[in-house]
């Protein structure tokens, strides 16, 4: 079935976005850093444009969030390290939704436990988004990795503060999306939120490894806006 032209026109503009705020955020990493590289499509430009730098000379060491950020900067030819070695000087990563106070949700790529480990190793937090990322009060539904065994437990918690638990269908295999790290993922659907609230329920729900409201953990967001970036500080 064909799209319709202003559908794909939006889709070009979107993506022009992601990438002018991708490459914002690669563009704050100075020679000798060590990088948290985020998972997703916005953050795969921040990394892709890494990897130029890294070809022109620029010297950096990535700390991959995924195995898809990992063959990501091996193919752009961003050298990697990890957690066990060195911490990063800062984290480039993508985001679902975040909101003024710079309260992000994260996770649609299933990533967000890693990339929560990575963001709080970090000692600066860059988020890249385009526009319609941007909420006044998080409404989006909350990426929830947690143990196999703890579903029907964690189903009930989540319906008991009110909210909708689905466990998040895979594409390419039957059953539910596996993490990077072996656990289920579901996703945790609430009306609009006060996101440093709901945050601390889910910390508190046992059998959830890592949930993906960030709270106080981004120090900056670049948003692609039309034809420019906006820099948004905690
Ligand atoms: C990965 O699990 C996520 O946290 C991504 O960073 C987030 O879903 C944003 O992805 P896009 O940039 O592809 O929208």
């Amino acid at each position: 079935m064909s799209r319709n032209p202003k559908d794909e026109e939006k889709d070009k503009e979107r993506e022009a976005m992601k990438k002018r705020a991708g490459e914002s955020a690669a563009s704050v990493v100075e020679d000798g850093d060590v990088v948290g590289l985020g998972t997703g499509s916005t953050a795969a430009y921040a990394i892709r444009a890494l990897g130029r730098r890294v070809e022109e000379g620029l010297d950096v060491r990535g700390v991959p969030t995924s195995h898809g950020a990992r063959a990501l900067a091996v193919e752009e030819g961003v050298p990697l390290t990890s957690l066990d070695v060195e911490t990063p000087d800062v984290a480039i990563d993508g985001a679902d939704a975040f909101d003024a106070s710079l309260n992000l949700v994260k996770g649609g790529g299933a990533a967000h436990a890693r990339e929560k480990v990575v963001a709080l190793s970090s000692d600066r937090v860059v988020i890249v988004a385009d526009e319609t990322k941007e909420r006044e009060q998080l409404d989006v539904p909350v990426p929830l990795e947690l143990l196999d065994f703890a579903v029907p437990h964690v189903r009930e918690r989540v319906e008991e503060l009110g909210g909708e638990f689905s466990l998040r269908e895979s594409g390419g295999k039957d059953g539910p999306v596996v993490s990077d790290n072996g656990n289920v993922v579901a996703d945790a659907d609430f009306d609009g939120y006060d996101a440093p609230e709901l945050a601390e329920e889910l910390d508190s729900v046992t059998g959830v490894v890592e949930h993906g409201i960030f709270v106080g953990i981004a120090d900056e967001v670049h948003v692609g806006r039309g034809d420019s970036v906006e820099v948004l500080r905690r």
